[in-house]
C-alpha cells in the first residue's frame, strides 16, 4: 500500500544520517539533493505503460489460467449465473480511461497511474442476474483471498466495469489477470483484482482493508503534483522555463490549478491540458520566468471540479488518502 513521497523521503534521511551528508555537501538546498538522491523520471505520458504502471497487492498475484477461470454472480439475486473468459468477452464492450491511485500513495507519489480499460459494464451482470429487493452491498472475491464491496446503488453506475484489457493487451498477470474491477473515482483498494465471484448480500460487508481500519468509500482526495523541475534541480534563470505537473480529483474532474513559485506567498493559474476521460488526471504546466537567483521553493495546489480547493494540511494516508502540497525546491543560477 504503501509509496514515499519526496517529502516523506526527506523525512526520512534524517533517520538514516543522510542529514549530514546534505548539510556538508553543498551551499544549495537544492544541488544537495540532486547530490544525494540524482535524478528521477520526469518525462509523464498521459497514459502510463502498462511496464511502468505501479503494482499493488497483499501478497503474490495468483496465476488463473483463463481457460479455468469461472465468474459466478450469487448471494441476493433472482437469477444467479456462472461466466467462463470466453463468454465474459462475448458481453457488450466498454473503453473507459481510469486513472488508478494507491489510498497509501504520498503526494506526488508513485503509486498512480492512467489506463484505457476495456471491459463490460458491472450494471450489465448485475441486471441479468435480476438483483432482489434486499440487496444493499456488492461483494467481490478474488482468488488472492482479497475482497473489497460497494453498496448496490453504486455498483448500478454506468462507469463501473469488470475489466479484462489494459492498454490493449489482456490483463497482465499483475494487475489483475483474468479480470478485475475498475470502480473510477475510488481509491485502488475497490479495484478487485483476480476477480471470481460477485456476491449480493442484504447488510454491509467489510473487506480485508476495512477490517484493517482504512475506509470503506474510498473517495480519491484531490492531489497535485509537480514533475518537472524536480527538488535538486539547477536551472539557468536567463529563460523562460515550463514548469509541468499532475493534477487529479478521481471522478469530479480538474477545475484549475494554481502554482507558486515562491514558497505559497502568491499563486499564478497555469495551463491546464484536456482530461482524457471524465476519470482521470490532467496535465498542466507553467511558463515561468525566475527573475531572482537562489533556492526557489515551487509549489502546486488543484481546485475539483465542484469548486474545493485541495487540503494544504499534512495528513498520513491512513484511513482514506494523504492531504498536503507538493514542492519542489529547485536553484536558479
Ligand atoms: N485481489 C486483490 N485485488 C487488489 C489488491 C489485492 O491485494 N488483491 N490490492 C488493491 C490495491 S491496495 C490497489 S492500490 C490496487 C492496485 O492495482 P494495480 O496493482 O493494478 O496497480 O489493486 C487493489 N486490488
Ligand atoms: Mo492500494
Amino acid at each position: 500500500m504503501k509509496a514515499l513521497s519526496r517529502r516523506q523521503l526527506l523525512q526520512m534521511t534524517a533517520g538514516l544520517g543522510l542529514a549530514s551528508v546534505l548539510l556538508q555537501s553543498s551551499s544549495s538546498l537544492a544541488s544537495m539533493w540532486s547530490q544525494v538522491f540524482g535524478q528521477a523520471k520526469r518525462e509523464i505520458l498521459p497514459i502510463t505503460p502498462n511496464e511502468e504502471f505501479y503494482m499493488t497487492s497483499y501478497r503474490t498475484p495468483p496465476f488463473l489460467p483463463a481457460d479455468q477461470w469461472t465468474l459466478s454472480i450469487h448471494g441476493e439475486v433472482k437469477k444467479p449465473f456462472t461466466l467462463n473468459y470466453a463468454k465474459l468477452l462475448e458481453q457488450p464492450r466498454v473503453l473507459e480511461i481510469v486513472t488508478l491511485e494507491c489510498v497509501g500513495n504520498g503526494v506526488g507519489g508513485e503509486a498512480i497511474g492512467t489506463a484505457e480499460w476495456q471491459g463490460v459494464r458491472l450494471k450489465t451482470v448485475l441486471d441479468r442476474a435480476e438483483v432482489s429487493n434486499q440487496a444493499y452491498d456488492v461483494i467481490f472475491h478474488a482468488a488472492d483471498g482479497y475482497s473489497d464491496s460497494l453498496p448496490i446503488e453504486r455498483a448500478m453506475m454506468d462507469d463501473l466495469l469488470i475489466a479484462y484489457r489494459m492498454n490493449g493487451v489482456p490483463l497482465p498477470l499483475g494487475h489483475g489477470f483474468p479480470a478485475r474491477i475498475i470502480a473510477p473515482g475510488h481509491y485502488g483498494m475497490k479495484h478487485v483484482q483476480w476477480l471470481t465471484s460477485i456476491e449480493l448480500q442484504p447488510k454491509d460487508y467489510q473487506g480485508y482493508y476495512q477490517e484493517k481500519g482504512w475506509s470503506d468509500e474510498a473517495i480519491v482526495k484531490t492531489t497535485s503534483w509537480i514533475t518537472d523541475p524536480q527538488t535538486g534541480d539547477i536551472l539557468r534563470g536567463d529563460k523562460p522555463l515550463t514548469i509541468k505537473g499532475l493534477a487529479f480529483a478521481g471522478s469530479r474532474g480538474i477545475r484549475q490549478v494554481d502554482l507558486s513559485t515562491n514558497g505559497g506567498e502568491t499563486w499564478n493559474n497555469t495551463q491546464l491540458s484536456p482530461a482524457l476521460s471524465d476519470y482521470s488526471w490532467v496535465q498542466w504546466d507553467y511558463e515561468w520566468e525566475p527573475r531572482v537567483r537562489g533556492d526557489h521553493r515551487l509549489l502546486v495546489r488543484a481546485t475539483d471540479g465542484i469548486g474545493s480547493l485541495q487540503s494544504a494540511e499534512e495528513t498520513n494516508p491512513f484511513p482514506d488518502g494523504v492531504t498536503g502540497l507538493f514542492e519542489s525546491i529547485v536553484l536558479i543560477e
